[in-house]
Formats: C-alpha cells, structure tokens, sequence
C-alpha cells in the first residue's frame, strides 16, 4: 500500500498513526497518509522558522526566484505524475485536470516569481525645516513561516496559489493539505529537493481540522500568518486563531454564485459558459454557479438546452475520454449534497433532470457518484437557493428587470463570482459596479489573469490575493526615512 508521509525540515518522516486515502470513484483505499501530531507539527513549523535565518534568507532574490522557476519546470517535467496524483484524489477527468489543475500549479511558481520580480516599492522626497530634506522608501520583508491551509476541491492549484506567492516572497511554509486529498503535496516536496529548495522552506503535515493538525498549526505560536481556503466557518475558526498573536490571516471561502443571463446574450457562449460553470469538477468549485437568472423571453429555451447539456454529461473514470463528470469527494459530501437534492423537492422544485444517484457498472457502484441536476420553481427564499451545496446542480429563475436581476442575486450572505451575459457593454458595466461580490465574469466564467485581485466579499472571504495583493498580504511593508 502507497505511504504518503509528512515532509518536515526537507525530510519524510514517519508518523505514529495513519489514516487512509479512500478514491472517490470506486470508494478503495489507495494509500496509507501519515497523521501529523502536534510535536511533528511543531518540528515543521520549527523548521520552517530556522529556515527563514539560513539560506534561503540571505539567498539573492534573483537566485529565490531562478528556484522557483526550477520548481516550475519540475512539476512540467513529472506532469503525469502529478495528473495521476490529482485523479486518484478527486477523481475528476483527465482533460480538466491536464488543463486546469497541474498546469495551473506550474503557473503559480512561475507567475508569482515574475511579479515579485516587476513589483516596485514607493518613494517620496520630503522638506524638511533645516532645508536638508528627508527621503522615504519602501522595502518589502517576508512575514515568516505562512500556514497554508488547503480544501480538496482543486487541491494542487489552490495549493500552489498561496505557495507561489508565499515562497516568492522570501517566506517559509508549512502545508496542510485536505485529509481528503494529500497526494500533490507529497509530490512537491519530491520536485522542492529536487532542485535544492533549503530545508525547512517547505514543509508538508498531513490530517484533520479541528483538535488536530490544521488546528495545531495555526495556533503555533511561530506561525506569522495564516492563508486558508475552505469553508466559511472553518475561516470563522481560524480567525478566532490568528487572533492570539494578532497574526494576519487571508480567508477564501464559500460561495452561492448567480449567472445573470440576459436575452440579448449569445446564447451557445452562455449555455456552454453556464454548464461549465454549474458542473465542472462536479459542481466542487467555490465560483461555480448555484443560481442561474434567465431573463423571461429566453427562459424556457435556456432551460431546455441546459437540461440536455447536463445529460449528455456521462459520468465515468478520470483517463476514460467519454467521462463528461467524475463522482463528488466523499460519502459524506454526497449524503449533504443528497440532502439538498431531497429539501429541493420537499419545497416544491421541479426537477429537470438529475436529482439522484446515477446507474453505475458494478465496478465504480462504490464510488460517490450523483446526477447533474437542475431545478425551476423555486423562490429564493427556498433552503437550495441560499445555501452553498457545492455539487453539480443548479436552478434556474426566469427575471424580467435589470433592478429586480440585481436585488435578487445580491440577496445572499456570499459574496464571492457573478457571471453576467450579455452583448449590451453599457448594461455589462452596469451590473459589474453594483454586484455585491469580489469577481464579476462578463461573457465568460474561470477566466484567469494571476495578476488580477482574487477573493470574495460578504461571507466569501476577506483579502484579495493575486498580482500586487497577495504581495501585500505576503510581505510586511517596511517605510525607511533618511534624514539627510
Ligand atoms: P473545509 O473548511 O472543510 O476544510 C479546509 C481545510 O481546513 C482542510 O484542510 C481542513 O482540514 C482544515 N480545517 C478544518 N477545520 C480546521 C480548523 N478548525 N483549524 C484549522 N484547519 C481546519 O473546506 P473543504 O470542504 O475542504 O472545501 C470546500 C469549501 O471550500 C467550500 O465551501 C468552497 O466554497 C470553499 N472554497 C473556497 C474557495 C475560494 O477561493 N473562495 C476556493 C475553493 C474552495
Ligand atoms: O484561480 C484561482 O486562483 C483560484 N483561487 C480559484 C479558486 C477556485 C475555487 O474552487
């Protein structure tokens, strides 16, 4: 059986208990994953400190980001590696993971290198009453050891989303990866010996949230800062924390995301725009979109091409070219998302399609499998209207007004994506200024330039990261003034 086990001071250690790596798409055990104790997390984040004074401290910062594009070019190197690790974690097809997930995880050491490398600080002259003047400018200095905190839904890119800015930034890291999905990060640490990242930059522990490793580590007193992703109530947890200590914390959370479809919009761009974004991933992306608002005129037509957009999505084993969707992440997700698909109807949806678990061949019948679904009929006071589900489904509501499209879809604790279509540019501009959410897609949806603010609004997050934010978030800004 595969081991997969904590990476601590450049080393993979062994640990006294185990827990298993289960794959979602036919429910065997895979691998064995080292559980990490509060003494194996407080040796990572000892190294991670150490580390911060040795090498990597004092190592030019050309040099820092020459590693990182090392790293880069390892992950390009072991692609397939890290494709089969992603795979068997979230049990997703390979086209979506070849072409967003690893390639993706490559872009954040590269990107994030670059923008460090481009980024200028400030600079003021300033009078002084001796006529002798002052100059001030600004320095940027790592915040320390950065507790990385990850989800399971896209597990190796939100990952390195946080990894590459941090690591760029000339800080240290300890990982914690989703107990659900803990293969990439074991890889990576292969790829960061692999072209000589110091020991002790990169650190890896393993296990569960609350009373255990993610708790331990960010209560450690060493930890500097803290970014996570996840759940809006696990960021609830983290930040009461960070609050000993006041450490910073950046927090991507939950969504309940609308598509506002408009009738002048192009329909083929919209409809494959909003399939994607209701179940790519099987419906597990925090953008992807729950509540989808249809102007009137073009209602039942966009309900009837989504609905047969969704059956033609087959589910089926990551590397089988014919599999439109893999299975949720665990038994327990289905059973909530399963949850939803029942109150939808005990409050009165329709179903268009979907709704249950879908006919398995008897290999994969022990997988969490479930049906794209789609819904119509509800009022946005309905439980599936309000809450995230993050499965593949959706309900569509037909609108008749820009004003009442905009009070609905900004009726809701989230605040994260909205995707908008439209050809009306006056309109598009409009809606974007009044959305109440940190990410507004017009014509499109998951379209990513790394070098534009990223997080959500309301309950979706607090921060941006991406481009000069995650800098911001990154590093301590230091002023020096020189009295001259
Ligand atoms: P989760 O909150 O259950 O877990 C995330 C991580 O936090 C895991 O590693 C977990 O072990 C750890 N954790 C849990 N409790 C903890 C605690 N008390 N202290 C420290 N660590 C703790 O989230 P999930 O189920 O893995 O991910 C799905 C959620 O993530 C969804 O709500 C989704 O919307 C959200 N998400 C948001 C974004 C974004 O960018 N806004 C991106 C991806 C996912
Ligand atoms: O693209 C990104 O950088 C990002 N953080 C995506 C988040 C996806 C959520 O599931």
């Amino acid at each position: 059986m595969k081991q997969i086990r904590n990476f601590i001071n450049g080393e993979f250690v062994d640990s006294a208990t185990w827990f298993d790596k289960i794959t979602p798409y036919d429910g065997k055990v895979v691998a064995r994953v080292g559980q990490a104790s509060q003494s194996d997390v407080d040796a990572a984040v000892t190294a991670a400190h150490g580390a911060l004074s040795g090498s990597w401290g004092t190592m030019p910062l050309t040099e820092r980001l020459a590693m990182l594009h090392a790293v880069a070019d390892e992950i390009d190197r072991r692609f397939d590696d890290f494709a089969a690790a992603e795979m068997s974690d979230i049990g997703q097809p390979a086209h979506f993971i070849r072409h967003v997930d690893v390639p993706r995880g490559a872009a954040n050491f590269k990107i994030f290198a670059d923008v460090v490398k481009n980024v200028s600080t400030e600079f003021f002259e300033m009078a002084t009453p001796d006529g002798r003047g002052a100059l001030n400018y600004a320095m940027r200095r790592p915040v320390g050891v950065v507790a990385v905190i990850c989800p399971w839904n896209l597990p190796f890119l939100l990952m390195t989303w946080k990894l590459g800015p941090a690591m760029a930034c000339g800080n240290t890291v300890v990982v914690k990866p989703s107990e659900e999905t803990p293969q990439t990060a074991a890889l990576l640490a292969e790829v960061m010996n692999a072209v000589g990242v110091p020991k002790g930059v990169f650190n890896v522990v393993n296990g569960f949230g609350p009373k255990d490793t993610g708790e331990f580590l960010t209560t450690h007193p060493k930890v500097g800062a803290i970014t996570f992703t996840g759940e809006t109530r696990t960021g609830a947890a983290i930040m009461k924390a960070a609050a000993d200590g006041a450490r910073p914390v950046s927090l991507e959370m939950g969504g309940k995301n609308a598509a506002i479809v408009f009738a002048d919009c192009d329909m083929d761009a919209a409809i494959e725009g909003t399939l994607r974004s209701a179940f790519a991933n099987c419906g597990q992306v925090c953008l992807g979109t729950e509540r989808v608002y249809v102007e009137r005129p073009i209602f039942e037509a966009f309900v009837q091409r989504m609905k047969r957009g969704a059956e033609l999505m087959k589910p089926g084993l990551p590397e089988d070219p014919a599999s439109g969707m893999g299975p949720l992440i665990s038994n327990e997700h289905r059973t909530k998302v399963l949850s939803y698909y029942r109150k939808a109807v005990a409050e009165g949806a329709t179903v268009v399609t979907g709704g249950g678990i879908p006919d398995m061949a008897p290999a994969l019948s022990g997988g969490w499998w479930v049906q794209p679904t789609i819904w119509t009929g509800l009022l946005d006071s309905a439980t599936v209207m309000r809450e995230e589900i993050f499965g593949p489904c959706c309900h569509i509501s037909p609108f008749d007004t820009e004003e009442e499209v905009i009070l609905r879809s900004n009726d809701n604790q989230y605040g994260l994506a909205s995707a908008v279509w439209t050809t009306n540019l006056a309109r598009s501009h409009r809606m974007a200024g009044v959305l109440e959410v940190g990410i507004v897609w017009i014509n499109s949806w998951f379209l990513r330039d790394l070098r534009t603010p990223f997080g959500g609004s309301k309950q979706s997050g607090i921060g941006r990261e991406g481009g000069v934010h995650s800098l911001e978030f990154y590093t301590e800004l230091k002023n020096v003034c020189i009295k001259l």
